[in-house]
């Protein structure tokens, strides 16, 4: 058996209705996406420190309300890692947006979410998301971000 390799990584979208802000990846995995703020959690944090660190690295703003709303598991096919990525809402923050060397944000109407220029999981759930609701979920990437297997069910509690 094909032994798989966890990555666990973070998440965070600033969404304040009715804007969500949002950020141009500049480089590595997902550049030229926009997508919410995160990465890989280290070692020594638990991860909603990660979060949040990666909230500031990425955008210069602190979370000051932090809640989870999902798990994604992201698998792709022939590669032996798997992204167990947790979503977060980051309701209340400090600070002004500011473009960094990874991420350049920009603030967005829900109305007018870029979907066409972001991954392509997002569209199955950012509306469970923008709704409030809590949610896990498994997607599998085959060639060119189209998905070949998709779960995504609304849950109570994380
Ligand atoms: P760094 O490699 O820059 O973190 N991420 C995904 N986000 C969405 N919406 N869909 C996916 O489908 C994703 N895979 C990873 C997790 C990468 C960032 O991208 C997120 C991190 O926030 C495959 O450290």
């Amino acid at each position: 058996m094909e032994s798989k390799e966890k990555k666990v990584m973070t998440l965070c979208l600033i969404y304040r209705h009715p804007r969500i802000l949002l950020g141009m990846k500049k480089r590595g995995f997902g550049a030229g996406r926009w997508n919410g703020f995160g990465g890989k959690v280290e070692e020594k944090e638990t991860i909603e420190e990660a979060a949040k660190r990666e909230l500031v690295e990425e955008s210069g703003l602190e979370a000051l309300q932090i809640t989870q709303f999902g798990i994604i598991n992201f698998e792709f096919q022939g590669d032996s890692n798997i992204l167990e990525v947790h979503i977060f809402h980051v309701n209340e923050f400090k600070g002004e947006p500011k473009e960094t060397e990874e991420m350049k944000p920009q603030w967005f109407n829900v109305d007018e979410i870029p979907f066409k220029d972001m991954w392509s999981d997002d569209i199955h759930w950012m509306p469970l998301f923008l709704r409030g609701k809590k949610f896990k979920g498994r997607f599998l990437f085959g060639e060119l971000d189209r998905i070949l297997e998709q779960k995504l069910s609304e849950v109570e509690e994380m």
